[in-house]
């Protein structure tokens, strides 16, 4: 096909977004990072960006592309974007939003699940042949528990409807009160991890959340609480995670992201009192398939002079 736009991807694209990509558009594999030469002279003609929630796009990547339409992210956060350098530009920014919430919060509450019940523990109990030596230490009941929810957007109202299944008491933090919602409002993560078993983290990453939960909610959270962060690791000052985990400060924790992707602290590793994954919330077949469609929906729309499925707020 000719004057196919061209597009240049900013992270690992799988290949079922990757090929039809590779039909549509003259797509530049991370070509900035590869080939900072051939980078600058294909640049002029970038029309389009495709990348994963993890991607940086940052104004100094936006400036060298004069010809820059488009940015969209697979995955719904988009914080590593600087959608404000781009809206001064009038580059349009989409991601992935809503096909993933089953999956985000599936994980929460295995994590919940997990370091309450202490399952990879167990397993290692049974499968190290510790069993005939007597049973495991006792572990703590998750249903009925007070869960309290930190970001009550899409993926949070997700997680509040499993963990209802649950019989779990429901609060939740966010900027603003939703009435429309049957559970409690606190104003600040603090007053809201002091009447919580559970703290699930599941706000957008980015400038206005960072380190959000510190020390200072981690101590509200206090010695018989646990920690979900299904959100951004930017969220969670690490740090502050660490020491209450080794003091006691905090039960235990669940941790699906962290602050330096995909390097996790040897500190935090180390720890019995946590269960950590990759980075998993939305990987699924089924998921990351249709993550991908929508990504490819928005370049394809935006080229077609159609309105994009999914904008982010900013661009709409
Ligand atoms: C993925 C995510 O890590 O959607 C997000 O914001 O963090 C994840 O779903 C990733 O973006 C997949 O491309």
């Amino acid at each position: 096909m000719a004057n196919k736009p061209d597009l240049l991807t900013v992270a690992r694209l799988a290949p079922f977004l990757m090929q039809p990509l590779q039909g549509a558009f003259t797509v530049h594999e991370r070509l900035h990072e590869e080939d900072a030469a051939a980078f600058e002279r294909i640049a002029p003609a970038i029309r389009a960006i495709c990348g994963s929630g993890e991607s940086k796009v940052s104004a100094e990547l936006i400036a060298k592309l004069p010809a820059l339409e488009i940015i969209s992210i697979m995955g719904v956060g988009y914080d590593g974007v600087d959608v404000a350098a781009a809206k001064a530009r009038g580059v349009m920014v989409a991601h992935t939003p809503d096909v993933l919430n089953d999956d985000v919060a599936d994980l929460a509450l295995a994590l919940m699940l997990n370091i309450a019940r202490r399952i990879p523990q167990a397993e290692q109990y049974l499968r190290q042949g510790r069993w005939p030596g007597g049973p495991m230490p006792l572990a703590r009941k998750m249903s009925g528990a007070r869960l309290g929810i930190v970001g009550m957007g899409r993926i949070g109202q997700a997680i509040a409807d499993r963990a209802r299944a649950f019989g779990m008491s429901i609060a939740y933090t966010a900027r603003s009160a939703k009435p429309a919602l049957p559970y409690t409002f606190h104003a600040t993560p603090r007053a809201l991890a002091a009447a919580s078993d559970f703290l699930v983290v599941i706000t957008p990453g980015g400038a206005a959340t960072r380190k959000l939960i510190d020390a200072e909610v981690l101590r509200a959270l206090g010695p018989t609480g646990y920690l979900i962060n299904v959100a951004r690791g930017s969220v969670v000052d690490e740090a502050a995670l660490i020491e209450a985990l080794q003091q006691g400060t905090i039960a235990g924790a669940g941790l699906d992201v962290f602050e330096n992707e995909p390097h996790v602290p040897e500190a935090l590793r180390a720890l019995d009192n946590v269960v950590l994954v990759p980075h998993i919330g939305s990987a699924t077949t089924q998921t990351r398939h249709a993550m991908a469609a929508r990504a490819f929906d928005n370049l394809q729309a935006h080229f077609a002079g159609q309105p994009l499925p999914s904008a982010v707020p900013e661009c709409r």
